[in-house]
């Protein structure tokens, strides 16, 4: 196929346009990231524990930006996809326990730069049919050579067992067309209250472990451990330190 070198030049800026606009939600997806895994490490080395079990992040495809412009019905335009669809950039958070969630979706509340523009408690109210999540919808500033640029970041928090459950509803929604047999919703919805029943079971037992752990006095005080690096504390440095507190 021939193509005019006006439309080809058009093409081009289109091409550069979208580049330009993927990009800036690429940024937000990195620094977001970033202060996850602060967190993460700040969590595992001063709490040793780690409310994280894991995160993935993903930028929706053009292909299925252009699906959600369809079915939302909106302006086919980079000013009307900005502004209606919110997860172009998105990261799903996955915790062991429900109270990891809040804990989780605190600390991204009180990042000074990160301003939560809205909030869809799936936990406390579930979808008909049992989806449970907290999805947060975040406006990140990105830094760039000449400006920043707000970026819309949408997070998905939820346990080990919603993230079983949803991935499988998942498949199944795509694999019958969205139009899945009656029986086959049923025994989903059953598994979304089986999984419920899970998280609440599973805390239960982790705050258990927690009343344990604390009573265990045979650790090493004088060894320091920031990721994989081990450093010891002089005693003489303990001794001092601890003077310092007493007075
Ligand atoms: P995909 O393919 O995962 O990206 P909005 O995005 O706000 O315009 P909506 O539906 O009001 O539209 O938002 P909502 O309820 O916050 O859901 C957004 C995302 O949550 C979905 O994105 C899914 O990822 C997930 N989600 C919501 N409901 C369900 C559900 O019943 N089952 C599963 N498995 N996931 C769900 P997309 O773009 O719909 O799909």
């Amino acid at each position: 196929m021939e193509i005019e070198a006006s439309k080809l030049q058009q093409l081009k800026l289109i091409r550069k346009e979208m580049t330009r606009f993927m990009m800036n939600y690429k940024f937000g997806l990195d620094e977001m990231n970033t202060k996850l895994k602060i967190l993460q490490e700040e969590f595992q080395n001063i709490h040793e524990y780690n409310p994280i079990e894991h995160i993935n992040s993903r930028l929706k495809s053009p292909e299925s930006i252009l699906n959600k412009v369809y079915r939302k019905n909106i302006p086919f335009s980079i000013e009307s996809i900005k502004e209606n669809i919110h997860d172009i950039a998105g990261i799903r958070i996955v915790c062991s326990f429900v109270s990891d969630i809040y804990m989780v979706s605190n600390m991204i509340h009180q990042q000074e730069d990160v301003t939560v523009i809205s909030t869809k408690d799936y936990i406390k109210n579930p979808k008909p049919n049992g989806y449970r999540s907290l999805h947060l919808i975040l406006s990140i500033p990105v830094f760039l050579s000449d400006r920043t640029e707000s970026v819309l970041v949408e997070i998905q928090i939820r346990t080990v067992a919603m993230d079983f459950w949803a991935s499988l509803e998942h498949k199944i929604y795509y694999k019958y067309n969205k139009d899945i047999p009656k029986s086959i919703l049923n025994e989903l919805t059953n598994a979304a209250e089986v999984a419920t029943d899970l998280d609440y079971r599973m805390e239960k037992l982790h705050n258990e472990m927690k009343i344990v752990k604390g009573a265990n006095t045979n650790e090493d005080l004088s060894l320091l451990q920031i990721n994989n690096e081990k450093f010891h504390l002089p005693s003489v440095f303990l001794e001092s330190l601890l003077k310092d507190e007493q007075q």
